[in-house]
């Protein structure tokens, strides 16, 4: 048994305190643990593949600061370069031309890219491009699946995923009904309910927005024919298909998920690794309808920060380093072992369990399955997530702290950190 009180007793005085200062003693929900039990560990500082705590235990992380440090973190190449952009100052509040480049990465990046517009979060971003689907096409109704996270504004919290869904809450008090009331749902991988949808709201839809792959209900991949079946339905009610592609944008493949499954979207949402660590968003898509944002044309959207030079230099090194060759297939290779191991090993200590991997980005659920939607992820075993979390904790394996997130690997994880994380997997299941 692995003494906990001493081993983490420098996080549990700095977290205690925390708790006096922020709600939850945290500036995110997810990271409190609360569906987990147990208290966080406070981050000391990151490195490649690891963290170490505040009393000095190091972990393989597997969260990735939920996304971005898909190079590994502190990147020597990203440190540097950010050395560099520090000494010209830390904003500037307009133009500067390492917004230029990183849009250029981005727009030859990503297939449905014509434009882009960067904000500081996937929030951000994801709030803008709703409003922009209701400006381009005059409709205010939009669909969203359940389970699925599209950040915290108002409309998106409606069955929404992540934190929402890690804390079991229904949805938000203070967010009126009148905002929600145009925010439809369906279940992820169900065309039919999404068809019907379209037919009790002729006309009325402005679009569908999705995670291509979800994340934030658990790791949850698209059923054949999924996409190319909403692409086909968007197209026929004249509506538009947007892909919330903040955690798969450059971790399914660099082009994201539409390049993996070949399916352009209208507008696409990023975030996350495009800032390489530091805040960035971003929206964009089809020339037409990117013109519409001011100050090009009359929908207007804005950001004291959008656009920040240090932001900017950590996200286009990122993407320098993600051109490398071999670079997604070194990560589908170290996932797929890592996921396949963890369910074999699931398998042979008696504990039902399905799941899998695309690129990066990997997730298991306690249950025989298979998991197509939200609904499936629920009947779970969160006990058991929990348990095993905790004993992987313990033995210094860093996993997300909820059953509803996905977990990611990076280019600095190595076959003998998969190897020790699927030793220690097999020791804390067999016990389990
Ligand atoms: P942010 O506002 O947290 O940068 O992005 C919101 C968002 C939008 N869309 C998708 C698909 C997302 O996954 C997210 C944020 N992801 C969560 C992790 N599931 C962020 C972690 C957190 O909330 O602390």
């Amino acid at each position: 048994m692995v003494n906990t009180t001493t081993r983490t007793a420098k996080s549990a005085e700095i977290f205690a305190a925390a708790q006096n200062l922020m709600p939850g003693g945290v500036n995110s929900p997810v990271r409190a643990f609360k569906s987990v039990g147990g208290q966080p560990i406070v981050f000391d500082r990151v490195q490649g593949a690891y963290i170490w705590d505040v009393d000095g235990n190091q972990y393989i992380d597997y969260v990735g600061t939920w996304g971005p440090a898909i190079c590994g973190h502190a990147h020597p190449e990203v440190i540097k370069a950010l050395h560099t952009a520090l000494e010209k100052g830390t904003s500037f509040g307009a133009p500067s031309v390492q917004e230029n480049i990183l849009a250029e990465m981005v727009i030859a990046a990503v297939p449905s890219m014509e434009m882009v517009r960067f904000v500081n979060s996937g929030t951000e971003a994801c709030m803008a491009v709703l409003r922009l689907m209701r400006a381009f096409t005059g409709r205010d109704k939009i669909i969203k699946f359940e389970g699925c996270y599209h950040g915290h504004a108002d409309m998106f919290l409606v069955k929404a995923g992540s934190g929402v869904a890690t804390l079991g809450l229904p949805d938000s008090p203070g967010v009126p009904k009148s905002v929600t009331s145009n925010t439809l749902t369906a279940p992820f991988n169900d065309l039919e309910a999404v068809k019907a949808l379209f037919a009790e709201n002729p006309n009325a839809i402005a679009g569908v927005i999705l995670e291509p792959v979800v994340g934030n209900a658990g790791f949850i991949a698209p059923t054949p024919g999924f996409l190319e079946g909403l692409r086909e339905l968007t197209h026929e009610h004249r509506a538009l298909l947007v892909f919330d592609e903040v955690m798969t944008g450059f971790r399914i493949a660099y082009g994201g998920a539409q390049e993996k499954f070949g399916i352009t979207p209208d507008l696409t949402t990023l975030g996350k690794i495009i800032g390489g660590g530091l805040p960035v968003g971003a929206y964009g898509g089809r020339r037409d309808i990117m013109s519409m944002v001011a100050p090009a044309g009359p929908m207007y959207q804005a950001g004291t920060l959008s656009g920040n030079p240090l932001a900017m230099t950590a996200g286009i090194k990122t993407l320098e380093l993600l051109q490398k060759p071999g670079t997604y297939e070194e990560l589908d290779r170290i996932t797929k072992k890592l996921a396949d191991g963890l369910l074999q090993v699931a398998k042979d200590t008696g504990h039902a369990a399905c799941g899998g991997q695309i690129s990066g980005m990997f997730g298991m659920f306690f249950t025989a399955g298979p998991v197509h939607n939200y609904e499936d992820a629920k009947t779970s075993d969160l006990t058991k997530f929990s348990r095993f979390h905790r004993g992987m904790l313990e033995r210094g394996i860093y996993l997300a702290p909820s059953q509803f997130e996905a977990g990611f690997t990076s280019l600095a994880h190595t076959d003998a950190d998969i190897d020790k994380t699927l030793t220690v997997a097999r020791d804390v299941l067999s016990s389990m």
